[in-house]
């Protein structure tokens, strides 16, 4: 009897979470069936307290919230771990037929027996004394950014991908140059701007294993894992923005007060929890980043809190999961997380194909966010209606929804460049 009883507990239980953890899970893309729900106020504290300005956010509100992602969505990060010592491993004043200086940088750390290192590839345009920088993680390795032969190829692990030539989680030569697309590297220089760009996988290889990357230098005597409120993959992701930040502070070519955090996707949500915790980043751009970056949880469209979490175990910290198929409990939603970043700029940015990555939901998000910028006297997004196709618009909030799929294209950056001499040089 006994056994029967564990087994139906079993089968219920297995039930239970195929269920909610979508074996078959359906995404809804049919707006008449986005559940109502109401949008959490962001001027309006968990005691329901009004805010009213600027003071009452920063002392009341942004802390508040702040606390909240941290220790129930993105995971907190358990320590501090300076830059050990750091060493520029190539560089060249004639890169790119003369049009850029390159840098090739390794940031080493160390601490309870282990060691890491990441390295940041630089470009800075050769006409400006300290430049403004794109900074931003990349999904393959640096070389992939650039057809450059002078970047070197990471050994760290990579997820594989046959049609880049990477198999056995091993970076080829195969795949140089081919995320240029993506980059648009001459424009970016040429408009005045250097990119930096970090291989995310160096950081914390992007997979359900917390036994490398930068979590064990962190952990606490005999520690596996992180605990339910501590770090995830992208909390570990925005920890290395943050310590490329703390190298350009030392780096005289690099203005360290114009540094534009930029993701895709994954990274997107990256790039947000990066310029939500870490002040010193100008401005923030989110392409694409959907679930857990700039799309509304509530609206459950597309990807979902409990389909993220069961794709993705690491990403986020494990009391995340506590709202999977609960989204309504949330007391936050992602427009908070923008909200953290005011009032310095923050462009989302969609596309029309992605409807996994919820266009609308991403929209909805920057518009919620902008009464927080408004107590700055900064412009968000005016109305609530969603802009046409390819048609940005471009405040302090800023957003666009561009024609095709889920990408970042050079439209995006033609996009991106205007509005940042727009919000950073006054253009
Ligand atoms: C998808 C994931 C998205 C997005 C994307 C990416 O599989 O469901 O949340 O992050 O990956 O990073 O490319």
């Amino acid at each position: 009897m006994k056994h029967v009883v564990l087994i139906l507990g079993i089968l219920i239980s297995f039930q239970f979470s195929s269920a909610q953890f979508g074996g078959e899970f359906k995404p809804n893309y049919d707006e008449s069936k986005v559940p109502e729900f109401e949008v959490p106020n962001p001027l309006k504290s968990f005691r329901k307290r009004k805010i009213k300005n600027v003071r009452q956010w920063e002392k009341i509100r942004r802390p508040e919230l702040l606390d909240f992602f941290t220790h129930n969505v993105y995971g907190k990060i358990p320590g501090e771990l300076k830059i050990e010592s750091w060493e520029v491993v190539e560089q060249s004043n004639n890169a790119l037929n003369g049009k850029a200086r390159r840098k090739q940088v390794d940031l080493i750390f160390s601490k309870n027996g282990h060691r890491l290192f990441f390295n940041i590839l630089i470009y800075l345009p050769k006409n400006v004394e300290k430049a403004p920088v794109f900074l931003g993680y990349n999904f393959y390795g640096n070389h992939t950014v650039t057809n450059d032969v002078h970047v070197r190829i990471s050994e760290a692990w990579a997820r594989n991908n046959p049609s880049f030539g990477i198999i056995h989680n091993q970076l080829t030569e195969q795949s140089r140059g081919v995320r240029e697309n993506r980059w648009q590297l001459e424009k970016i220089l040429d408009a005045g701007y250097g990119l930096a760009t970090i291989f995310y996988c160096e950081v914390d290889p992007d997979k359900d294993d917390f036994s490398n990357g930068i979590h064990p230098l962190l952990y606490t005597d005999g520690q596996q894992r992180p605990a339910y409120n501590e770090w995830g993959a992208i909390a570990a992701w925005t920890w290395g923005l943050s310590r490329a930040m703390d190298y350009f502070e030392q780096d005289d070519e690099v203005d360290e007060n114009k540094v534009i955090v930029f993701g895709h996707s994954r990274l997107g949500k990256t790039a947000l929890w990066a310029g939500a915790t870490d002040q010193r980043f100008a401005a923030v751009i989110s392409n694409n980043s959907g679930c857990g970056g700039a799309a509304l949880s509530k609206r459950r469209f597309g990807e979902t809190v409990a389909r993220i979490n069961r794709s993705f175990p690491h990403w986020f910290c494990r009391n995340f999961m506590i709202f999977n198929q609960n989204e309504e409990s949330l007391p936050v939603d992602q427009h908070e997380l923008i909200a953290l970043i005011a009032p310095r700029p923050v462009y989302v940015a969609s596309a029309k194909e992605d409807l996994w990555a919820d266009p609308k939901g991403e929209f909805l998000s920057a518009y919620y966010a902008s009464p927080v910028y408004n107590l700055y006297e900064k412009e968000g997004i005016p109305s609530k209606e969603m802009p046409d196709v390819n048609q940005p618009v471009q405040n302090t909030v800023a957003y666009h929804i561009r024609t095709g799929k889920h990408d970042v294209t050079e439209f995006d950056w033609e996009h991106y460049i205007l509005w940042a001499d727009k919000e950073l040089f006054n253009k």
